[in-house]
């Protein structure tokens, strides 16, 4: 309750940062992309976790109004790495579903890209798949909208849902983010293994990229490459970092 009043007060006072968590191409090890992840500083409580404060931020109805925020906190650094001409890399971002759902949703996005002027691919939408499932018809236009924008939309936690896959039909899917619960027992896991298989070959056969998460170790990065998954994210390569530690592991003589 008490945290309810001091995420309004945040913001207006403007207490949130974002880390970036690297994504790496599995064939080659280059970052190609990194998750935009938020946290808040709150001036008694220290660094609070997403999962602290992002529950509280939906039932409390201040969601949208975070999400925009991060969508411009996103665009602008993109803008400053633009700048500073480090290789771009394309910025993940995790949309709730009240954002994804709102009709005001695709108007921001493209006020936020006109007002930072960075070229549209450099962005993808992660979405979960119950989101896709609670929102509906409405989500396969917005999908198929930010799609046309050129933007990528990504699929979160898959395979957690208890959804079915008829959504996978629908268009502007660019990427499979494999859930961290499947990839946390390879390779030893023949359930697992079969699961993540399976998941890679249908991504493979809709032409989708897939993006392993939660990879810990060699092993599981080994049976990831190959067995065919595009991209991994995890400690085994970093943990989510503040902007100037991305700017150092991306910069061609650090
Ligand atoms: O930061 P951590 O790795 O603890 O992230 C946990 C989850 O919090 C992410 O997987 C994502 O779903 C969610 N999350 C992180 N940043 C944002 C954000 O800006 N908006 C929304 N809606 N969710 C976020
Ligand atoms: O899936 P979401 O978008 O909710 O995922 C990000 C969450 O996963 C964050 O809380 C992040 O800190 C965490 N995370 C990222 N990489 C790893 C990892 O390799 N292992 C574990 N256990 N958690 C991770
Ligand atoms: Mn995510
Ligand atoms: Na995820």
């Amino acid at each position: 309750l008490m945290l309810g009043a001091d995420l309004r007060q945040a913001l207006i006072r403007d207490e949130f940062h974002l880390v970036f968590q690297p994504s790496v191409e599995l064939r080659t090890g280059r970052i190609v992309a990194a998750e935009a992840l938020i946290r808040w500083r709150h001036p008694e409580r220290g660094e609070l976790m997403p999962d602290e404060f992002i529950p509280l931020a939906e039932s409390l109805g201040l969601i949208r109004r975070l999400d925009a925020w991060t969508m411009r906190a996103v665009c602008n650094q993109i803008h400053l790495w633009d700048q500073a001409k480090l290789p771009p890399i394309r910025v993940a971002l995790n949309a709730s579903a009240a954002t994804f759902g709102h009709p005001g949703f695709l108007d921001s996005v493209k006020q936020a890209l006109q007002a930072s002027g960075i070229s549209p691919k450099r962005l993808l939408f992660e979405i979960t798949e119950s989101a896709i499932l609670r929102l509906g018809e409405a989500t396969e236009q917005t999908m198929h909208a930010l799609h046309a924008l050129g933007i990528g939309i990504a699929i979160d936690d898959f395979g957690t849902g208890y959804s079915s896959l008829a959504y996978l039909k629908l268009s502007g899917i660019d990427y499979l983010k494999i859930d961290r619960s499947f990839v946390t027992d390879l390779p030893d896991s023949a359930n697992d293994v079969a699961i993540v298989e399976a998941m890679l070959a249908i991504a493979k056969s809709l032409g989708m990229c897939t993006i392993a998460e939660g990879i810990e170790n060699v092993a599981q990065h080994e049976f990831l490459l190959h067995a065919g998954c595009t991209e991994g994210q995890g400690y085994y390569y970093s943990r989510g970092l503040p902007p100037q530690e991305i700017e150092r592991m991306m910069s061609p003589n650090p």
